[in-house]
């Protein structure tokens, strides 16, 4: 049977109409009860008497209270805080000769997508900024069913095996007999763990980088992380790592920022998220594909199946293949947000699995979450998780079933139904398995080729800028700091003197400890009680030192726009309007908004008589919330001098690393001689409207921050 709905148009609204049908609204409409009663009194419960007890009866007291008593589904066991949103994926050029996915060959197909971004240790309303882990995990609504990559915003993973999941995650957690920390891996059982698990070792690097911290959802790279295969119309298989480059860059924010952002707005990354979505400023990323011919499989010094190491880009460079726009908020957070059910077992004909254990576990553990936590097997007939290709077939009933099938089979074979649904062949869409030949003995061993912990963590660490790994030595220093047993602490230093001795002795320093001679060496890693000491952790050179890709602030496809960028004005009665016009028109130009910050709320009135709408006032505005500072000219602007939030406002921007400019009156206001020191970071101009000034500091943004400030902060 050919699938009756092949692609004809380009589909990007399909998904919007398929949710249509369950959508409602009550614009101008009774309230009424589940069954559609019309409810006259929605305030009095029915009482014997005005003073009265209750009575059981009322039918509409005991509906609305039962439905809020369960209102609430278990939270995700991980990734538990989300952020998503609707979009489209375009494909730029056709993938045929890898894959047969219709979606990857056809370049007039526009396949919806809706995209959850998460934290992974915090609870649902734990704060966006902790240091972790970012989950980011596409569903594409293609023509052959759905297919989702559920990835991070980092390419390696901390464990080599399944098995080892749960323990990785019991670890991080909160610890179980307190339920502390929230959100948090600064703690002994998380670093307990670690620091029995030298496979860890690449991971870390990443999660104490600023990759860990991000500036917004919208400017972190994605990753499918494990190796998966693509089969084209030949079965025939290459191997191939997926990647998500956003337009907007990749940055992150200040560790001290981060933790006042949590402070100041929990939800910095969620609204930022759907801020810049409502206002139109649809975040784009660029898929990316790393591909290796089957015949190459051993051709590298890591193994491919081994989710603790990346391909790196110059090894194998990434083919950008198509794009992702995302530009429609979800209209409610739990039918959508909360409901949507990844799995990385949800694959279309022309995507397949690796071997590699990791992923292989975890093609159990999705469906098996979504049974608990949506609490039916029916959870794909949830409208933000059915497919919009057609669907049969005779799996039936079970809780909360809205299909409706017709006619009385539901077995196969049969002749009942005329045989249907039938079974697909293979040019007709049916999905076979890639015929991987499999000759081995059932053995529960960790493959020798897994055993190279530490070459990739050197290459990463290795790869960063100086101002890159200052933050890991101090994300690190700053986590074991945390940890009150120092045997943990020290094991942790025996295993960075394996990846980098000045790391080492840093974060030594600053726990105020010795870095061992001779690293401990970890007990019943990666064997089983009878296999002690079968397998040691060894080191592999690999074929490349250093690679630009892998930094923020080297990555050579970093991007120098300010578009979507938040400017704080800081501004008072009898600023200059035009000082405030030249800079926010410039900033506007190139993308970036201007926040005007004033004493109080409603207006202010400038030295020229005009009146200024305010955004925010300093009693709401804090500097970690914005990206740059603009003082304008003005001669109330000096008002602004013998201010507390003001002087604290600039020096959280200074310490963070923030350009900041001012213009006339305003450079008075900067505090240069005591607090600050002028550099580069900081644009001064005589002027008042100064469009040279507008030009240079845009200029400067592109940058995101002037981390070598933080050499002069910390002498
Ligand atoms: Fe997982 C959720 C990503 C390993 C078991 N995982 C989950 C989500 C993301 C990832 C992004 C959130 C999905 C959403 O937004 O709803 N997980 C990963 C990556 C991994 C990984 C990139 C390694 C490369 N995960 C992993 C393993 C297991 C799980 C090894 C278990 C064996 N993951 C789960 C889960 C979750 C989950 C328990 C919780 C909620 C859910 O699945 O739907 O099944």
């Amino acid at each position: 049977m050919k699938n009756s709905k092949k692609p004809s148009q380009d589909h990007a609204d399909e998904k919007q109409r398929d949710l249509e049908f369950n959508k409602s609204n009550a614009d101008n409409q009774f309230m009424t009860t589940n069954q559609g009663v019309k409810i006259n009194d929605n305030n009095n419960s029915l009482k014997a008497g005005e003073r009265g007890p209750s009575l059981l009866e009322d039918f509409i007291l005991r509906e609305k209270i039962t439905h809020f008593d369960h209102e609430r589904i278990p939270e995700r066991i991980v990734h538990a805080r989300g952020s998503a949103a609707h979009g489209y994926f375009e494909l730029y050029e056709s993938m045929e000769k890898y894959t047969k996915a219709e979606f990857l060959n056809n370049k007039s197909i526009k396949t919806p997508v809706f995209v959850r971004f998460s934290t992974v240790a915090g609870s649902r309303g734990s704060t966006d900024l902790a240091r972790d882990v970012r989950g980011f995990s596409v569903k594409f609504y293609t023509q052959e069913g759905n297919y989702d990559l559920v990835g991070n915003n980092m390419p390696v993973f901390f464990i080599q095996d399944a098995m080892k999941f749960p323990d990785l995650i019991h670890a991080v957690k909160p610890e179980p007999h307190h339920e502390m920390p929230q959100a948090a891996s600064a703690h002994d059982t998380f670093w307990d763990f670690i620091s029995l698990m030298p496979e860890s070792m690449h991971m870390i690097m990443w999660v104490m980088s600023d990759r860990a911290i991000p500036r917004s959802l919208r400017m972190m790279e994605g990753f499918g992380v494990h190796t998966f295969r693509f089969i084209n119309k030949n079965n025939e298989s290459h191997f191939v790592k997926f990647h998500w480059k956003p337009k907007l860059g990749t940055h992150g924010v200040a560790w001290d920022e981060a933790q006042k952002i949590s402070g100041k707005n929990s939800d910095f990354h969620k609204q930022d998220l759907w801020e810049a979505i409502d206002g139109g400023n649809f975040p784009e990323w660029e898929l990316g594909v790393q591909i290796i011919p089957e015949a190459d499989e051993h051709k590298f010094e890591f193994d491919l199946l081994d989710p603790t190491k990346l391909i790196p880009e110059e090894l194998v460079p990434v083919q950008i293949i198509g794009k992702m726009v995302l530009n429609k908020n979800p209209d409610n957070f739990f039918a959508e947000t909360e409901q949507v059910a990844f799995h990385p077992g949800h694959v279309v004909p022309g995507i397949d699995f690796s071997n590699d254990p990791l992923l292989q576990g975890r093609l159990f553990s999705y469906t098996d979450t979504q049974l608990s936590r949506l609490g039916s097997p029916n959870f794909h007939e949830i409208p933000i998780n059915r497919t919009v290709a057609p669907m049969h077939n005779n799996q039936r009933d079970g809780h909360m079933r809205q299909e409706i099938p017709t006619g009385r089979v539901s077995y196969h074979p049969n002749s009942l139904g005329g045989g249907c649904p039938f079974q697909a062949k293979i040019d007709e869409g049916g999905f076979s398995s890639f015929n991987e030949r499999i000759d081995a003995h059932k053995i529960r061993e960790r493959s020798e080729s897994f055993s190279d912990h530490f070459s990739q963590a050197k290459l990463f660490y290795n790869s960063q800028t100086s101002i890159e790994q200052n933050h890991i030595g101090d994300a690190l220093s700053f986590e074991l700091g945390k940890v009150e047993t120092i045997a943990i602490r020290t094991r942790m230093l025996g295993l960075l003197s394996q990846i980098d001795k000045n790391l080492a002795a840093k974060v030594g320093k600053a726990l105020g400890l010795n870095v061992p001679a001779t690293p401990e060496k970890p007990i019943n890693h990666g064997v089983g009680a009878d296999d002690e000491g079968k397998q040691e952790p060894k080191e592999i050179k690999q074929s490349i030192e250093n690679s630009d890709a892998l930094s923020m602030l080297k990555n050579p496809t970093i991007s120098n726009t300010i578009a979507t960028r938040q400017v704080a004005f800081l501004c008072a009665e009898g600023v200059n309007a035009n000082s405030i016009k030249t800079m926010k028109a410039a900033l506007k130009e190139a993308g970036a908004k201007a926040v005007i910050i004033a004493p109080h709320l409603g207006t202010i009135v400038s030295e020229e008589g005009l009146e200024i709408p305010v955004d925010q006032s300093y009693l709401i505005a804090a500097s970690v919330l914005f990206d740059a500072v603009f003082i304008p000219a003005g001669k109330g602007i000096l008002t602004l001098k013998n201010k507390k939030e003001v002087a604290e406002f600039i020096k959280d921007s200074y310490h963070h690393c923030k350009f900041i400019a001012a213009e006339g009156q305003g450079v008075q206001v900067l505090p240069l001689k005591d607090d600050l020191h002028k550099d580069a970071g900081i644009l001064t101009s005589e002027k008042t409207g100064d469009k040279a000034l507008a030009t240079s500091f845009i200029k400067a943004m592109g940058r995101h921050r002037f981390w070598e400030r933080e050499a002069i902060i910390k002498q």
